[in-house]
């Protein structure tokens, strides 16, 4: 059975103490509040990682992610994290491929295979992002470009290495824009994902895959998406920086 996960991207906003202090209500009320199997992950800026991890500790239902690392291991890259570093915080996951990296910082699927082998390989779950524009979409070449996003970016992992991966379905119309796609949208996108997958490795594997959603994505829009059959959970933007939010999200898996 693959896992249910609503992973929070808090982007680059909170300082330190904001952060922390916002990390703190979350994890009282996973305590107190999630009863379900399902796994919620906060990505926080780098400076919050090591002391959310600490706070986290002996809490099964909550997990730690970054939102970038860097593809070497170690070196003259001022200003960069490594995957390790990252892991050394106590953290378990890693954004990958989010649209923001790519648009803004030229991210292509070329730079997110290695970024992804990097991650892999010092214990990092990668949360693989993938998505087409406003224009992909309405030029009908959606299908495609995910297609080259998955073949470029991840196809390149053996089965068992892909199992470890979660993936990301997030358009890149609906982020930060307030628009969502409608779950009937991201279900005929998560479905053909899915069917990728099982083409590219087999059945199993696919079925196995954690498929988030991502774009907009609130307590209100929520359990109608978190209800198609191939949408495992959210990547949540301005919405996990309100704890009540965040946690209303996280209990549609209750
Ligand atoms: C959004 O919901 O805006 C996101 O970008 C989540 O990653």
């Amino acid at each position: 059975m693959r896992k249910k996960i609503v992973a929070g991207n808090w982007k680059m906003n909170l300082d330190y103490n904001e952060g922390i202090s916002l990390f703190s209500e979350i994890v009282n009320m996973v305590n107190d509040e999630i009863t379900g199997s399902q796994t919620a992950v906060v990505c926080s800026p780098f400076i919050h990682l090591y002391s959310i991890a600490q706070l986290a500790k002996g809490y099964s239902k909550i997990g730690i992610g970054a939102q970038n690392c860097h593809q070497a291991e170690s070196g003259a890259y001022t200003g960069e994290t490594s995957a390790k570093q990252v892991k050394s915080t106590g953290a378990d996951y890693v954004i990958l491929g989010h649209s923001e990296r790519r648009q803004y910082f030229g991210e292509n699927n070329e730079l997110l295979a290695a970024k992804t082998d990097t991650a892999l390989k010092n214990g990092l779950t990668p949360i693989f992002c993938i998505g087409e524009t406003l224009d992909e979409r309405e030029g009908n070449q959606h299908f495609d470009v995910i297609k080259t996003q998955l073949q470029e970016g991840v196809f390149h992992l053996s089965a068992e290495d892909f199992g470890k991966l979660v993936v990301a379905y997030e358009p890149v119309w609906a982020i930060g824009t307030g628009k969502t796609a409608t779950s009937e949208q991201a279900q005929e996108i998560h479905a053909f994902i899915r069917k990728e997958i099982a083409d590219k490795y087999n059945q199993q594997v696919a079925d196995d895959t954690t498929i988030l959603y991502g774009g907009s994505c609130n307590p209100k829009n929520a359990p109608e998406l978190f209800a198609q059959a191939d949408i495992d959970g959210g990547l949540i933007g301005g919405a996990s920086l309100k704890s009540r939010d965040f946690l209303d999200i996280v209990k549609v898996f209750n």
